[in-house]
């Protein structure tokens, strides 16, 4: 019966597709998740407020962050680390909301990663113009474990490359309820988000939030 309603609404329910050995994108998937979602980026951003973080080099950083979860993922002159606190505020990060971990979790499981417990959420905001160079994420201890995105609000271009930096990255367009799962050999691939377009989403205005979940200790 709930099938048979899924069936009569066209591209509703979340696929899946693997897009590289160990990364898997679930489009759709933080459907569900989406009115919670974005109520709960809303009470930690009155907590931890955006902020453009500096780079080791002493660059400030379009995309404006915050975290939540035990562990934040921050940067300034003295290179880039997770801390307990803020450096803002001095406070812990605000605690990650249970509906944020279960839509982690589930995702990962979804993905073959059972079992995945993250203890940090970095939340990148995206307004017209933001970019993210190619990187590769690897300040966390156990590479053993996968990253998972979720992509709302404005379209981006995601830049997906390979273990080294000169290997021609593949794009692709992460749309509102998109989740990705990195995991195994994809896990410490270079990546990057193309300059985003400007636009108006219809629940989130000119901007795209993007949540890493990612165990860092
Ligand atoms: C591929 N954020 O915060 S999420 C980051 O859209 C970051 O804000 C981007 O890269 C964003 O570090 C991309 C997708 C992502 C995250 C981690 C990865 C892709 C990844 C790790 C390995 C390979
Ligand atoms: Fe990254």
């Amino acid at each position: 019966m709930t099938a048979d309603l899924f069936e009569s609404v066209p591209d509703v329910r979340p696929s899946r597709e693997a897009i590289a050995e160990g990364a898997v994108l679930l489009r759709g998937f933080a459907g569900p998740f989406e009115v919670e979602l974005i109520a709960d980026i809303g009470g930690i951003v009155e907590q931890a407020p955006f902020r453009h973080m500096v780079t080791p080099g002493g660059h400030q950083m379009s995309v404006a962050m915050t975290n939540c979860g035990s562990a934040g993922w921050v940067t300034d002159r003295a290179g880039y680390r997770y801390d307990g606190v803020d450096p803002e505020s001095r406070k812990p990060w605000p605690s990650m909301r249970p509906s944020l971990h279960a839509l982690a979790a589930q995702a990962a499981a979804e993905a073959g990663f059972a079992g995945f417990s993250p203890d940090a959420c970095l939340i990148n905001r995206y307004q017209p113009g933001a970019r993210m160079s190619l990187h590769q994420d690897k300040d966390e201890r156990d590479f053993g474990a996968p990253i998972v995105s979720v992509s709302l609000g404005l379209p981006a271009i995601f830049l997906f490359g390979g273990l080294q930096r000169s290997d021609k990255p593949r794009r692709f367009r992460l749309e509102h309820g998109d989740v990705v799962v990195w995991g195994g050999p994809a896990r410490l691939a270079f990546h990057g988000v193309a300059p985003l377009a400007d636009g108006d989403h219809a629940v989130l205005g000119r901007q795209r939030i993007n949540l890493t979940f990612r165990k860092a200790r």
